[in-house]
């Protein structure tokens, strides 16, 4: 029942796209992992009230103390080096947004069929394929977040970062700078519109339309 807390329109445990599919995997390895080595220590400790046993000094640190971190923390490297490897951008060609974070705000710069389209706390994706955010900082360390669609990227003043996001389908998600920035953290939302592939330069447009108002 407290599982049912971890759905919401901020949960990583919903996922929406690859990239947070692959990030709540691992966060369900880790859980039975803990959940795994919990029950090992709950069993040693119970064993310990037990009558004394004769355990060589080599069975613990050969065994338990280098054997059973190797099952544990190998797999896990390995796992976390490969979905990191994979939701990494690279030179494909992909669309790029420019996301410039600034006290308390989002400014997204969409290339348009006209020309660039700036929306305030509104980024437009096209559904089923990656766009690189490129994030920028006006002023303090921020932090651009989507848990439905993939893992956190800091904004850092001076610095250009990037984050691939793909979401599955079109939709309405949400964002949240996920690294205390001031006393507009709270409010630093933002709305993730992902739109049919085919409508993406019509909701462009439309946003570029908005914006002359
Ligand atoms: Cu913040």
């Amino acid at each position: 029942m407290l599982l049912v807390g971890c759905d919401g329109p901020l949960s990583a445990l919903s996922p929406a796209g690859p990239a947070a599919r692959d990030i709540a995997g691992l966060w369900w390895a880790m859980l039975a992992g803990a959940g795994a080595l919990t029950a090992l220590v709950l069993v040693l400790l119970a064993m310990a009230f037990g009558p004394p046993r004769q355990i060589t000094p080599t069975r613990w640190t050969h065994g338990l103390g280098m054997g059973l971190s190797a099952v544990v923390l190998i797999p896990l490297l390995g796992a976390g080096l490969w979905v990191g490897e994979r939701i990494l951008p690279r030179d494909d060609g992909a669309l790029a947004v420019r996301v410039h974070a600034v006290q308390w705000h989002w400014e997204f710069t969409h290339d348009g069929p006209d020309g660039p389209v700036e929306t305030r706390d509104r980024l437009i994706l096209p559904a089923g394929q990656p766009v690189d955010m490129v994030i920028t900082s006006a002023d303090v360390i921020h932090s651009l977040w989507v848990p439905q669609l993939g893992g956190k990227m800091d904004a850092i003043p001076g610095r250009t970062n990037r984050l691939r996001l793909q979401a599955d389908a079109p939709g309405l998600l949400h964002g949240q700078c996920a690294e205390f920035c001031g006393v507009g953290h709270a409010v630093m939302r933002f709305e993730v519109l992902v739109v049919p592939p085919e409508d993406f330069e019509a909701a462009l447009a439309e946003a570029a339309g908005g914006n002359d108002d």
